[in-house]
């Protein structure tokens, strides 16, 4: 992501301005989350596309991911400043941002992240039904800021109020030429604060959910044909750099569009998972995966590649590389997410 090297240098200076305000409340850490043992899958429940979803559906899942906002957080030892569960979900992404972008372990990482989350929604807070996705090519031909996963009513809010960069708290982390900037003025997200971030920071920090459209990504990257020509790709490692954004003249791809056409929070690589719409652009890049492998189930079940790092020591994943979610559930080889819709896996798309 083009961002990247900008984000870590000035986060690193950032860092130390941060102060560590005292908890609010007392939560026992919990032991990580043990999704897979005994789990079996019968009736797969569907992933759908928001706009899809009936009103009471849209209803059950912002008041789970509100639910999530009110639950006490259990990893305090390792995420000084958060106060929520969902805060503990953007603390374990900041922490583990390095080490699971740019490599082969992205999608498995992801798919297993994004699972967790429904698994909390689920769990900590009564959710019946399977994480929505969002197909973001359904809103690039037509106006982006009228898409229904920005309604006040029932999706996510819409675009911060305009502000330059240089008049942003955070400016190193606005991408210059958005169309908003400001936090979020609607929706059941309005002026939602979050307390990680931005950057790297795990300290308590106060700020509001921000929103900042770049258009000029979308029409671009979201067309039918960068989808078509994605999932054309032949290889593990052609799908997920072209998907990720690694081709020389694909720096941006599918993800990076998804992030910076929504801009704000959600353009931070580090803590983007602030904005719950996180979750729904990730569920839609898993889609695209499971899809790219039921192309050609045979082969792409077990096609994982890709390096492990950055470095000169890199060496590719394989099926037995474990996936580290930090103390939010026990780690998984790569190997035990390449099948959705089996063990605890169980889900779908529709
Ligand atoms: C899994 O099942 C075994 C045998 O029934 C049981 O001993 C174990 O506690 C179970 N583990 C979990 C995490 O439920
Ligand atoms: C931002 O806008 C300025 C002026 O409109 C333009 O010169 C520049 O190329 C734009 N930058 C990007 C990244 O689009
Ligand atoms: C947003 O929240 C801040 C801090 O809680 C508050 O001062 C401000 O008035 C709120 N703004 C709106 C528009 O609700
Ligand atoms: C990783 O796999 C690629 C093929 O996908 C291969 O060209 C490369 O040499 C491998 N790297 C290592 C360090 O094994
Ligand atoms: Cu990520």
């Amino acid at each position: 992501m083009i961002t990247l090297q900008r984000v870590t240098a000035i986060s690193l200076f950032l860092l130390p301005a941060f102060l560590s305000l005292p908890s609010r409340t007392a939560t026992a850490p919990l032991p990580p989350l043990d999704l897979f043992s005994n789990s079996t899958c019968t009736a797969p429940p569907q992933r759908k596309e928001w706009r899809t979803l009936p009103p009471h559906e849209k209803q059950a899942y912002l008041a789970a991911v509100l639910c999530l906002q009110r639950r006490a957080s259990t990893l305090r030892p390792t995420l000084p400043g958060a106060v929520s569960r969902f805060d503990d979900f953007q603390g374990v992404h900041i922490q583990h941002m390095e080490t699971v972008h740019l490599n082969g372990q992205f999608l498995p990482w992801h798919r297993y992240f994004t699972a967790v989350y429904e698994d909390a929604l689920r769990v900590q807070c009564g959710f019946g039904g399977a994480q929505p996705y969002w197909d973001w090519t359904l809103d690039a031909d037509g106006v982006w800021a009228e898409s229904p996963v920005f309604s006040p009513i029932d999706g996510f809010g819409g675009n911060g109020p305009y502000v330059p960069c240089e008049d942003q708290p955070f400016e190193a982390f606005c991408i210059p030429n958005g169309t908003g900037g400001g936090c979020v003025p609607d929706g059941p997200f309005r002026n939602l604060t979050l307390h990680l971030g931005p950057g790297q920071n795990v300290h308590r920090n106060d700020h509001c959910l921000r929103r900042n459209f770049h258009l000029q990504s979308i029409q671009y990257w979201f067309s039918a044909s960068e989808v078509a020509q994605t999932l054309e790709e032949d290889s593990y490692v052609r799908f997920w750099r072209r998907l990720e954004g690694l081709f020389e003249v694909h720096r941006i791809g599918l993800h990076g569009a998804g992030h910076l056409g929504v801009g704000g929070t959600l353009s931070d690589v580090y803590s983007s998972p602030g904005d719950p719409l996180f979750y729904l652009h990730h569920a839609n890049l898993d889609r695209l995966w499971w899809q790219w492998q039921q192309l050609n189930p045979t082969e792409r079940l077990t096609d994982i590649s890709g390096p492990d790092s950055q470095g000169p020591t890199a060496r590719n994943v394989t099926l037995q590389y474990e996936i580290d979610l930090g103390k939010l559930a026990l780690k998984v080889k790569i190997a035990d997410v390449m099948h959705i819709g089996r063990r605890a896996l169980c889900y779908g798309y529709a």
